[in-house]
């Protein structure tokens, strides 16, 4: 029996977690993040997650994404560096990644081999924490042994289907919180389960539901927003179990400004991005 320890993601406990930047911080405070995104036909979700790592606050970003995406990248995020693999349309290779201090891996990766051998490698060699998403977790649910050796404290941000083939089918609510639960403490990894009410999974047992967000992010793009908010609050020194909480709260916050301005139908991802400023600017 899974032991239950509930709390509640409010603006009393962001409160608690924020981190402000003092008037003596230069960029080098704030991280160097690598995010590892994207494949041809899918270099939005690299644009989304990179632009929302940026509207986060790190300190420096550059993102690994195959050739095909370069100029891309270049033209979209001036504030971004950019490295390519080798291969044309997909990533197949790892880049070396001793000068970052933190990594995301995942939007819009596809699941080709060559990908699936190079992310291999990637999460075989490196033990700093790692926030992995949608690709990357569905090349994780491939390979259970490769699970199993994840570094300690990454964060692992699946929607419902991605939870599913990670961790198998549950048959209602309550026996998913469960196998949530038990599968981050197995793990020893941050689980953020998507959805209407975000349900956050520590290493310890505990689990934290978001109150922030609405229908209208329901929509292509978004995960891969959250993705770079997460990577963004993990290299400016978040602990794992934080950078989860508040890149959960920020995100759905950002949501219901847009959405305030915008309604539920015509809200996008870059919307969501667009109103970070909205939400912490409170936080200054
Ligand atoms: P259904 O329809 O209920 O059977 P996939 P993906 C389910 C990239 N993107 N509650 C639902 O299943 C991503 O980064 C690129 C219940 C749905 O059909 C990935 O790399 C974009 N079920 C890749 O595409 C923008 C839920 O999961 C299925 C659920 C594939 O990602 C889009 C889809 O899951 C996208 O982000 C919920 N709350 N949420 C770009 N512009 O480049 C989802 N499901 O098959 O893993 O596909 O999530 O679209
Ligand atoms: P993804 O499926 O990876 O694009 O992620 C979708 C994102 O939108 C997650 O952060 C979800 O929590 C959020 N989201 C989706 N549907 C809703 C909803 N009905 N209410 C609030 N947030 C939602
Ligand atoms: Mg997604």
């Amino acid at each position: 029996q899974a032991q239950t320890n509930y709390d509640f993601v409010d603006e009393a406990l962001i409160n608690k977690l924020i981190k402000k930047r003092g008037k003596y911080d230069h960029k080098g405070s704030f991280g160097h993040a690598l995010l590892i995104a994207g494949s041809y036909g899918k270099m939005g979700a690299a644009q989304l997650t990179v632009k929302a790592c940026l509207a986060t606050g790190v300190g420096l970003l550059t993102c690994y994404v195959p050739r095909c995406g370069y100029e891309i990248m270049q033209i979209a995020v001036p504030e971004a560096m950019t490295l390519t693999d080798p291969d044309e349309k997909v990533i197949s290779e790892i880049p070396a990644l001793e000068k970052f201090t933190t990594l995301g891996i995942g939007p819009g990766l596809g699941t080709e081999e060559a990908t699936v051998k190079a992310m291999n490698t990637l999460l075989r060699e490196y033990r700093s924490p790692v926030v992995i998403d949608a690709d990357g977790l569905n090349i994780l649910a491939k390979d259970k042994e490769l699970l199993n050796q994840l570094p300690a404290g990454s964060i692992l941000t699946p929607h419902p289907k991605e939870f599913e083939r990670l961790a198998g089918e549950t048959t209602n609510d309550y026996q998913r919180l469960e196998v949530l639960q038990k599968f981050a403490k197995e793990h020893q990894v941050v689980v953020v389960l998507k959805g209407a009410h975000s349900a956050i999974a520590t290493p310890s047992g505990e689990v934290y539901f978001n109150s922030t967000g609405n229908p209208g992010m329901a929509t292509g793009g978004t995960g891969d927003v959250l993705t770079g908010i997460i990577t963004s609050l993990l290299a400016q020194k978040y602990t794992p179990e934080e950078a989860a909480i508040v890149g959960v709260y920020f995100h759905g916050l950002a949501g219901d400004y847009a959405a305030e301005d915008n309604g539920f139908n015509a809200l996008t991802a870059s919307h969501i991005i667009s109103y970070l400023p909205q939400a912490f600017i409170q936080y200054n």
